[in-house]
């Protein structure tokens, strides 16, 4: 085994960076363990397409049998959203996938790490993992937020999940010394909400100003951090908080209930909130999903012409 074959670049992505054109990097954890069959594959082949009218290219990240796959057809997507025991893989997962050729779906920390092997600098998702609410006794804080601190990636979502603690979530990127930005609002949003009761570190408004602020981190001054780009959801499909947090509450007492613990709390929390909101979340979730491959795929044609 060696670094070669434990990395494949689907040849449309390789062409595309080889050339210096934008390319968006997405997730599969979101396939695998956040939604429901069959809206998984169908929002994984809609938002590479989101991405390809935008004028990047597409490049869904995994671990397929032990390989890091940078770029996924479409047998390999439907894979990832039909398979039973797809592992959910976060950085440290990662070695061990490697070592046995198992096959895992990447959170937003795998899926930085492999992009950043791969030279992709800008990645899109839907809601980033943070700083878990009670996290003071159970310690659970999101590798995400540790892998934004050392891995040179943009990462667009809409926010951070009311399941989590955001004002805590923001202050461990503040520690970390991960830059912030809204994009178009003074607001942290809150995934399925454009609001947070939290302020915007700092707010740009459209994709020339925030590759402007790769460029200042990455090129100007030279910093290996990753940035995260907060893109409130459309007020057209967003939820009002107060609707939804009567079903987070509740969500959060049955992890308590039926001992939900470790990498399986997000999952099992993304489900609970889609059944009891009987699919609105889902609806909700893709629309963001949608709107934020829109911007990444913006930013990178945008940061691609500053390299030039
Ligand atoms: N939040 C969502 N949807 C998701 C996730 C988070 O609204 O699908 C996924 C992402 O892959 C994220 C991961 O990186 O959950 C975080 O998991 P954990 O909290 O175990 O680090
Ligand atoms: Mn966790």
């Amino acid at each position: 085994m060696n670094a070669a074959h434990s990395l494949s670049i689907l040849p449309a992505v390789a062409e595309a960076l080889a050339a210096g054109h934008p390319v968006v990097a997405l997730e599969s954890t979101i396939i695998s363990h956040g939604m429901p069959y069959p809206q998984n594959v169908q929002m994984a082949t809609e938002v590479e397409g989101i991405v390809r009218a935008n004028g990047a290219t597409p490049a869904t990240i995994a671990v397929l049998d032990g390989v890091c796959c940078v770029g996924l057809d479409a047998d390999q997507l439907e894979r990832l959203g039909t398979e039973h025991g797809v592992h959910k893989a976060t950085t440290r997962d990662l070695p061990w996938l490697i070592a046995t050729q198992a096959t895992g779906a990447t959170t937003v920390a795998a899926t930085m790490r492999i992009a950043a092997l791969a030279g992709i600098r800008v990645f899109a998702t839907g809601g980033i993992g943070g700083v878990h609410r009670g996290a003071a006794t159970t310690f659970d804080i999101s590798a995400d937020l540790t892998e934004l601190a050392v891995t040179p990636v943009a990462v667009v979502s809409a926010g951070v999940k009311s399941i989590l603690d955001i004002r805590l979530t923001l202050e461990r990127l503040e520690t970390l010394g991960v830059p912030v930005v809204v994009n178009g609002s003074d607001e942290f949003p809150s995934f399925y909400s454009r609001e947070s009761g939290l302020a915007a570190p700092h707010r740009l408004d459209g994709a020339a100003a925030l590759a402007s602020m790769l460029h200042a981190t990455w090129n100007v001054l030279g910093l290996t951090t990753g940035i995260s780009i907060a893109n409130p959801i459309p007020a057209a499909d967003e939820i009002p908080a107060s609707e939804i947090s009567a079903f987070i509450e509740e969500a959060i007492v049955e992890l308590d209930v039926q001992h939900v613990s470790g990498q399986d709390v997000t999952p099992f929390l993304l489900k609970r909130i889609v059944e009891r909101t009987a699919g609105r979340s889902l609806v909700a979730n893709l629309a963001l999903v949608r709107n934020n491959a829109a911007t990444a795929a913006a930013i990178a044609v945008e940061y691609a012409k500053l390299q030039g």
